[in-house]
């Protein structure tokens, strides 16, 4: 069998024939790789790593924090710290950012991440993953502070996830297409498996938590209820449903086969745009889908020119399939509904 290459040669190519990539970004790909590894063999360990279950305490979300969750973010934190290639960081587990301390050289990135998306799911074995995503230091930047992350996700240098499921795999771009690297528990590194992923403009795959539609606002109920019509309907086709509850799961079903995925607004919370974070959620996923030709919009406008205010602000997330997105963006559009 051909030797496959290893992600630290496709990022040394990518940094020294491509040109694409500057050295401290190819440095803090493979330190951030590092970290999903060290992530996912916690995770793999299960009960009999002592690390299943609450930790007792809540995130700045005012969500109950799971062991894994607090690990994971103390993984990341540690294993980027030192490198030279950061300004900060800022993570779902914590309310403000994470200046690098002084005794560590600075850099100009910006690193955001959600250490461990799906983390209800670790209990009962279900894929969980790591999202990530790089923005570069503002250049008229003095010193580093909140509001030097608060950039659109158009503005992203990198951004990927690493999924914890039967098989580890890191999915990436840096703004040429996407690729696929899974881990090869043998070499102990992450290999090439797949390039240049293309997501199918079409679809008949939904995926939504079904057990809101009371609360959604009718472009929604009018895009599922006509999936949910079937061939009868005006789609004049069938659909199936997925929900996993693990965003990096149900989206990296969608870059793999396609798919439209949807965390809209609902009543329940009217003030919030939807439940899912901008910064290191949408921002992130919908670079990689937009790189795969798919779309990722709010119900209004491309998730990637939402220009942020808040570092932990929630938006609406309808991703995946092209000519699916457009179509209930469309309905929105029609409706003039806000999200
Ligand atoms: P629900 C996980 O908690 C998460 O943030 C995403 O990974 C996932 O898509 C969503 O929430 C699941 O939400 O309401 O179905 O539990």
């Amino acid at each position: 069998m051909s030797s496959r290459i290893s992600l630290t040669r496709y990022l040394v190519e990518k940094q020294r024939v491509d040109g694409h990539i500057p050295g401290q970004l190819r440095l803090l790909l493979e330190v951030v790789a590092r970290a999903c590894k060290r992530i996912s063999f916690e995770v793999n360990k299960g009960d009999l790593g002592h690390v299943m279950g609450s930790a007792g305490s809540q995130n700045v979300q005012g969500e109950v924090q799971k062991k894994l969750d607090i690990i994971a973010n103390e993984v990341l934190i540690e294993a980027n710290e030192w490198g030279g290639h950061l300004a900060a960081m800022a993570s779902e587990e914590m309310e403000g950012i994470y200046v690098v301390p002084n005794r560590y050289p600075q850099g100009e990135y910006l690193l955001l991440f959600d250490p461990l998306d799906g983390s209800s799911n670790i209990d009962v074995n279900v894929s969980i993953g790591t999202i990530f995503s790089v923005l570069k230091m503002p250049d008229d930047a003095s010193g580093v502070s909140e509001k030097d992350f608060l950039q659109s996700g158009r503005h992203q240098v990198a951004a990927g996830y690493c999924v914890y499921g039967p098989q580890t795999t890191l999915v990436l771009t840096v703004g040429d297409g996407v690729h696929v690297f899974t881990l090869d528990r043998e070499q102990g590194s992450f290999v090439l498996t797949q390039e240049n992923l293309r997501i199918p403009e079409d679809t008949k795959e939904f995926a939504i938590n079904m057990s809101n539609m009371r609360h959604w606002d009718s472009p929604v109920r009018r895009y599922i209820g006509e999936c949910l019509a079937g061939k009868e309907g005006p789609r004049g086709k069938d659909f199936n449903m997925r929900w996993i509850a693990s965003m990096v799961a149900d989206v990296h079903r969608i870059l793999m086969r396609g798919g439209v995925f949807m965390y809209p607004w609902d009543k329940r919370e009217p003030n919030k745009p939807g439940k899912l974070r901008l910064m290191y959620e949408a921002n992130p996923m919908s670079w990689l889908v937009e790189q795969a030709g798919g779309a990722a919009t709010n119900g209004r406008q491309r998730i990637l020119e939402v220009q942020p205010t808040q570092l932990h602000e929630r938006v609406s997330v309808i991703l995946g399939s092209r000519n699916e997105v457009e179509r209930v963006t469309q309905y929105h559009l029609e409706a003039g509904s806000a999200t």
